[in-house]
C-alpha cells in the first residue's frame, strides 16, 4: 500500500465561526492552521478564502495572500478550490487558477447542497478542466455520487480530465452518496488502474470514512470544512486536532503517513 496522504480542508465556504470559533478565516489564521496541520501529519491543504467580513470569496488577491503566508510557514501542497461557495459565478471560480497553484479541485457534476443547487454544468466543468490543463495545474476530481464518478470516467476517456486522475470521494453531504462502508468500496472499485483517491466523510461520517480509507489504501481528508465536531455534541478544537487523530489511527493500523515529497509523488505533482 502507498503511504497515507492526510489532507485538511481547513476553512470551506459554508462553515462559519458561529458553528466553530476555531475556523480559520483570515490569511494569518489559515497560515497558522496549515502549519499546525502539517506538524500533525497533513501534507495537503484544501483552501477556500474569505473576505474581510468572513464571507466566502474567490478573490485572487486573497488567495495570493493566503498562499504566500502558508508557504512562509510550511511546505504543504496547496490545493485551491474552484468550487467556491454555492452560487458563485464560474469566471470567479476559475480566477485564482491564474496563481498557478500545484492543485485545484474540479467538481464534475451538479448536486443539491443544503437548500440550494451546487451547479457544475458540463461546459463549465470542461472550461475549468481546460484552464487547469493550460496552466499545468493538477486537478483533484471531486465526486459526491456514484453517477458523478461514472461521468468523470466518461470525460476522462475523452481526454477532458487527465488519465490517470486523482479523485476525491465526498460522502455524506445528505444529497449525494452516504458514508456507508459499502459505498466507498463501490466507488474505489470503479476507478481504473493508476488512479488514486482520497475520501472525505461529511459530519458524523468523517471518522468512519477516514478509518475505512486507511485500511483500503485510499487517502484521507478531514477538516472543519467537512465537519466541525470532534465527537457527538463536542466541537473540534482545531483542524490540527482532526489531522492528529487520523495520524494516530494510521499509526495504530500500521499505515505510514506520507510527508510532502512523498505525497507529491503519489499525486503526480512535479
Ligand atoms: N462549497 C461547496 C459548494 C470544492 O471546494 O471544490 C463546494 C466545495 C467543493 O467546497
Ligand atoms: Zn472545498
Amino acid at each position: 500500500m502507498e503511504k497515507l496522504i492526510i489532507a485538511c480542508a481547513i476553512t470551506g465556504a459554508e462553515t462559519t465561526k458561529e458553528q466553530n470559533p476555531a475556523l480559520p478565516t483570515t490569511p494569518d489564521e489559515q497560515a497558522q492552521a496549515a502549519y499546525d496541520c502539517w506538524k500533525a501529519g497533513a501534507s495537503l491543504i484544501h483552501l477556500h478564502v474569505r473576505d474581510d467580513g468572513g464571507k466566502p470569496s474567490q478573490s485572487v488577491d486573497r488567495f495570493r495572500d493566503a498562499i504566500e503566508k502558508i508557504r512562509k510557514k510550511c511546505p504543504v501542497i496547496v490545493q485551491i478550490s474552484t468550487g467556491g461557495a454555492v452560487g458563485e459565478k464560474i469566471e470567479n471560480r476559475a480566477a485564482p487558477l491564474s496563481l498557478k497553484p500545484e492543485m485545484a479541485s474540479l467538481n464534475t457534476g451538479s448536486i443539491n447542497f443544503g437548500d440550494e443547487v451546487f451547479l457544475n454544468l458540463p461546459k463549465d466543468v470542461e472550461f475549468l478542466a481546460r484552464r487547469m490543463k493550460e496552466l499545468a495545474i493538477r486537478p483533484e476530481i471531486e465526486v459526491y455520487d456514484y453517477g458523478m464518478l461514472e461521468y468523470s470516467l466518461k470525460i476522462m476517456g475523452k481526454g477532458i480530465i487527465p488519465n490517470p486522475s486523482h479523485f476525491q470521494f465526498v460522502l455524506g453531504t445528505g444529497h449525494g452518496i452516504s458514508g456507508e462502508a459499502r459505498n466507498l468500496c463501490r466507488m474505489a472499485d470503479a476507478l481504473p488502474e493508476g488512479c488514486t483517491w482520497t475520501a472525505a466523510g461529511i459530519g458524523r461520517y468523517q471518522l468512519p470514512v477516514a478509518a475505512q480509507s486507511i485500511v483500503m489504501g485510499g487517502h484521507v481528508r478531514v477538516g472543519l470544512e467537512d465537519n466541525v465536531y470532534w465527537s457527538k455534541g463536542v466541537l473540534a478544537k482545531s483542524n490540527a486536532q482532526l489531522v492528529e487523530r487520523v495520524a494516530q489511527l494510521a499509526q495504530t493500523l500500521q499505515r505510514p503517513v506520507a510527508n510532502v515529497d512523498e505525497a507529491k509523488k503519489i499525486l503526480c505533482l512535479s
